[in-house]
């Protein structure tokens, strides 16, 4: 059956719309939809078939699931049935739903996840809000609203929705809270303004002692403002998230003083759809997830976020400025090629200053502030110390991308972030441990530690640790420095080894640099680095997988450094007045002797 006959067939039956025999349907993409009741669906759904019509021969069939995950794993497969190339859902259910979008995605089938990410990565690439940084934001929302500081006592009423997000949020916000917060909590069930207004009403005592009420949706802040005004209740603050414009939305809800706040948690839909075209014309930009921004709307700033105003800002992006770590390591030279290649690509004259410390990489930051570059991307040496630099270049409106490391200082600080899952990464070498180490009694493990202060340094060892909790049989008996060269990595083991024998079973290596060296180090000194003592790192570049092949090291997870496309594509975004994502988590692998050849060969580093 041609696909136009089966789109015949499916539009007659399913949308009962006009025929499609005059249009050239070249591309069929299906959309599961976990239900289109509450309004952050239906508004999704509204944005896509916006998209749409930018896309000549593209159809978008969308299933409605009623929130059963039974339902959606039909809806997938009929999707798929009727010719889907693509598929894009919002799941019900993150973890009933994971072995159907499992199974379909190692089938072959490109499936984009919105709103709510599967559990792992077994998908093609996610597109939403990550809920640890929106409840960092609601923190800091309900400190501005309630006037609050550390030392004053506030009393949060958290209203959400019974389902995986509410869920989440609830315990993620338990989790950030501080000792002066008070949280009470009512668990609602479908999450709409009349539902959470009959409930409060149900609850006056608690409605009086809150500060301020914090719910999942604006439709629920608002019916909170009519239980309130009914009980004559006043004094108390409303928090609600999503933030849509138009009529009966979170921005206008603001706007008339119904609601004291609202924090926008955009769909993704455009970005999605995008992506999925750029996919499906065969383009692979490696991403993994794309992480929309969340940002705070009070009366102060609502009027800046009418669409009408908003899109106006498009920008000229020519001469970017990139401050770079001067590093001789496989992943910096591959990094740094990537950003020439795709420089020429988007026609953007790149200046590339390569610093070996962090005052150099300040000093060249603040010089393109002052030459007037149109944006300045950074890979930061160290995450402190960025706060006077990135203050600078925002008050001179100056886009910063950070790529590939990141800076402690809050996400309103830069624009955006492109790289890894640097906390993923450590997680995967300890899950190797986990699966291929459980024969020892003990497992003792040797750390090698990349620069002291770096996020990805930081980052993989909480990674690591994160999975070693609460199990006594792993222990880490000792971290050295290699700061991720070889030769420091070589010294660092060498200087261990003339100390002591090597008392562990596995050395934990942040880069593959630092490995070479450490197998280096054990085999001068009559070891066998991948047998008796195991050898794990994280990069992926050609040197460290030849030793995998070889058998001196034992597993490798990836850090991909082709950065450049990405970035380029956030500043072609941000320069077309574009909403551009907060984070672009790139698509990572993992290497140990089981990885089938293939997948060794056509190595770009
Ligand atoms: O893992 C290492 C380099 O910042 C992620 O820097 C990067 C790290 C990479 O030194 O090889």
């Amino acid at each position: 059956m041609t696909l136009m006959l089966v789109l015949g067939l499916l539009l007659t039956s399913l949308s009962g719309c006009g025929s499609a025999r005059d249009t050239q349907i070249t591309r069929l993409i299906g959309v599961s939809l976990a239900n289109l009741t509450d309004e952050w669906r239906i508004v999704l759904k509204n944005e896509l078939e916006q998209e749409e019509k930018k896309y000549s021969g593209l159809k978008l069939v969308f299933t409605d699931a009623g929130g059963s995950v039974e339902k959606q794993k039909n809806d997938m497969k009929e999707l798929i049935s009727y010719g889907a190339q693509l598929l894009i859902v919002s799941p019900v259910d993150v973890e009933e739903l994971m072995p159907e979008v499992e199974g379909l995605y190692y089938d072959g089938m490109p499936i984009l996840l919105l709103d709510r990410a599967i559990k792992g990565f077994d998908y093609t690439c996610f597109f939403g809000t990550d809920d640890r940084l929106l409840v960092k934001q609601e923190l800091e929302a309900v400190a501005a609203l309630t006037g609050g500081s550390q030392d004053k006592k506030v009393t949060v009423l958290n209203v959400l929705m019974n389902n995986y997000t509410g869920r989440q949020r609830s315990g993620l916000l338990r989790e950030a809270a501080g000792d002066n917060l008070q949280i009470r909590q009512i668990m609602i069930q479908n999450g709409t303004r009349d539902e959470t207004e009959d409930i409060l009403m149900e609850n006056r005592e608690l409605l009086e002692k809150a500060d301020l009420i914090l719910t999942q949706n604006d439709y629920m802040a608002y019916g909170a403002s009519l239980a309130l005004k009914r009980l004559g209740i006043s004094g108390v603050k409303i928090l609600g998230v999503d933030g849509f414009p138009g009529e009966g939305g979170g921005l206008e809800m603001v706007k008339k003083g119904l609601i004291d706040g609202t924090i926008i948690c955009p769909t993704g839909g455009e970005q999605a759809l995008s992506y999925a075209m750029r996919y499906l014309n065969g383009s692979r930009d490696g991403a993994k997830q794309i992480i929309t921004r969340n940002t705070l709307i009070t009366r102060d700033n609502v009027d800046d976020y009418y669409p009408e105003k908003k899109k106006a800002l498009k920008r000229n992006i020519k001469a970017v400025g990139y401050v770079q770590i001067d590093e001789n390591t496989g992943f910096r030279r591959a990094n740094t090629n990537s950003f020439s290649d795709a420089c020429r690509e988007y026609k953007i004259e790149l200046e590339i200053k390569e610093c070996s410390t962090i005052q150099e990489q300040l000093d060249a930051f603040c010089g393109f502030v002052e030459a007037g570059k149109d944006a300045i991307i950074v890979s930061p040496i160290l995450e402190d110390g960025w706060d006077e630099a990135l203050e600078m270049a925002r008050a001179a409106d100056i886009p910063v991308i950070l790529s590939d490391r990141e800076v402690s200082c809050s996400e309103d600080m830069y624009t955006s972030f492109v790289g890894s899952d640097f906390v993923e990464e450590g997680a995967r070498c300890m899950r190797w441990v986990e699966e291929n180490m459980d024969y020892l009694e003990e497992v003792r493990i040797l750390e090698v530690e990349g620069t002291k202060g770096a996020s990805p340094a930081i980052d993989r060892g909480n990674g690591f640790r994160s999975l070693m909790a609460g199990k006594d049989k792993y222990r880490i008996i000792d971290t050295l420095n290699g700061n991720f060269t070889s030769v420091e990595g070589y010294e660092a083991m060498t200087d261990y080894l003339s100390r002591k024998d090597a008392d562990f079973d596995v050395v934990f290596c942040h880069n593959d640099d630092m490995m070479i060296g450490v197998v280096e180090a054990l085999k001068e000194k009559g070891y066998a680095p991948g047998e008796d003592i195991k050898i794990l790192s994280i990069d992926g570049t050609k040197d460290a997988l030849d030793r995998i092949k070889n058998g001196e090291a034992n597993f490798v997870a990836e850090c991909t450094p082709l950065l450049g496309p990405n970035v380029m594509r956030t500043l072609w975004q941000l320069g077309d007045g574009q909403e551009v994502p907060l984070r672009v988590i790139s698509s990572e692998e993992t290497f140990d002797e089981n990885t089938p050849d293939t997948a060794f060969r056509n190595r770009q580093y």
